[in-house]
């Protein structure tokens, strides 16, 4: 057991913690128990991923702009990762788009499973939290986006999860002018911010040591809050065309990492996998964004100047599986309630699938949010929005939690085609801990 790699000893975590959850719910009070005794550890563990996301970020993201020679190196970077975390989204919404309109999921949804769900998930508090945190986003204006991004107090950007992107401009904004100082006088800082780096990147590793322990706990949660077995057979249909789209992703980045990284996408996908199985067991990118950042440079080798950029940028602005499972989801919704689409409002979906997606937080759930702002956008009546959103709540979650490796996997996929074409794409470098994480060094 001790010698097995960190992705074994997690997977084995995560099927105990779902077989311990499936047998605490044939017990009398097993829901209960887990609740009370084995989420608080899952709860944990997702808090000390995200207490070091912050300053992670800070540190690397300071460190990779102030490591590079000039500007005009950053503003490449920046502008291929745009570029291709635009093009792979829009990719992935024309996916689930042409998989819901050829399979038609929502045509074998049954009146009476329509109105099962409607009577218990239309008046859920949490299908109306979502509904009226979107209806408060869609009230701004067009570029609030734009004004959200710029912080008026990088402590209290610093101090808020979901205040993610103002950090990162923040971060850009002090990296830059310690780059025009010029090297001389930002030494002091600089050395500061590459040792907190390298202390951060060692945090990552102690936190991983309670990897396996704590994805039983959040599995073994999933399992006894998931809904009741036969709404999710009837919503098989849709949710098995949101995971084959997902699962089309995945070979489309494998042939991206092959043609244009020009890496074995096996390896690639091999290295990755405890982001992703921490993807998979937190539903949240930003909880993850640590342990993705340090298997990206450590064991793929994309250099820190690029993926300190490319990642955090990525787990905030780029959800191809967000994207993509909004874009069924719309569909699919519109399909059961016997609405119609016209090709001009798939194409409208594409755009505000692009933008929803973009706007989604890295935090569980926070892809059904945004889905309401695609449902606006196509004029789902506003009456039928909760009865929309109570078709697909059953299965929310193990949906978010498929979609966010697929998030995941998507950003550190660009993170390696923007270092290949900016020549940063190194070897492997294992400084911290090795895929024997136990002797952490
Ligand atoms: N859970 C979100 C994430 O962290 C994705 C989503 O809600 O769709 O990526």
């Amino acid at each position: 057991m001790k010698k097995l790699a960190l992705h074994w000893k997690i997977l084995i975590g995560m099927v105990l913690g779902i077989i311990f959850g499936y047998i605490m719910l044939q017990i009398d009070g097993g829901k209960g128990f887990i609740s009370d005794w084995i989420k608080p550890f899952g709860s944990i563990f997702v808090k000390l991923l995200k207490l070091i996301a912050v300053p992670l970020i800070l540190a690397s993201l300071i460190k990779g702009i102030s490591d590079l020679k000039d500007i005009s190196k950053f503003k490449n970077i920046g502008i291929r990762t745009i570029g291709i975390y635009i093009m792979t989204t829009v990719i992935a919404i024309s996916i689930g788009l042409v998989l819901v309109n050829v399979l038609q999921p929502g045509d074998g949804v049954s009146e009476e499973t329509i109105a099962k769900l409607t009577t218990t998930y239309s008046e859920n508090s949490s299908v109306k939290g979502k509904i009226a945190e979107a209806t408060k986003q869609v009230e701004s204006g067009p570029l609030q986006f734009l004004e959200d991004m710029v912080p008026d107090n990088a402590f209290k950007a610093m101090s808020n999860n979901g205040l993610m992107l103002q950090v990162i401009f923040f971060a850009i904004i002090l990296g830059i002018s310690m780059l025009l100082i010029g090297e001389k006088r930002a030494k002091p800082m600089k050395d500061i911010f590459d040792s907190l780096n390298d202390v951060v990147l060692k945090m990552v590793d102690l936190i991983m040591l309670f990897a396996p322990y704590a994805v039983f706990a959040l599995l073994a949660n999933v399992v006894v809050s998931s809904g009741d077995p036969d709404i999710l057979i009837a919503l098989a249909q849709y949710s098995g065309v949101v995971v084959l789209g997902l699962v089309l992703m995945v070979v489309f980045y494998t042939v991206l990492v092959g043609t244009f990284a020009k890496k074995n996408p096996f390896w690639f996908l091999k290295q990755i996998s405890p982001a992703q199985l921490l993807a998979f067991s937190t539903s949240s990118s930003a909880a993850t964004l640590p342990v993705t950042m340090e298997r990206v440079e450590e064991h793929i080798g994309v250099d820190k100047e690029v993926s300190s950029f490319v990642l955090p940028v990525g787990a905030t602005i780029n959800m191809d599986g967000t994207s993509l499972y909004q874009a069924v989801a719309a569909v699919f919704i519109f399909q059961a309630l016997g609405l119609d689409l016209t090709f001009g409002d798939q194409l409208t979906i594409v755009l505000t699938a692009l933008l929803a997606s973009i706007g989604s937080a890295a935090v569980p759930g926070a892809g059904m949010v945004m889905l309401v702002i695609v449902l606006e956008s196509v004029e789902l009546p506003p009456e039928l929005l909760p009865i929309g959103l109570a078709l697909i709540f059953a299965v929310d979650r193990p949906l978010d939690m498929c979609r966010t490796v697929i998030n995941v996997t998507g950003d550190a996929t660009v993170s390696m085609l923007v270092a290949k074409s900016v020549g940063k794409l190194g070897e492997p470098n294992i400084k911290n801990w090795d895929d024997h994480y136990d002797e952490v060094k």
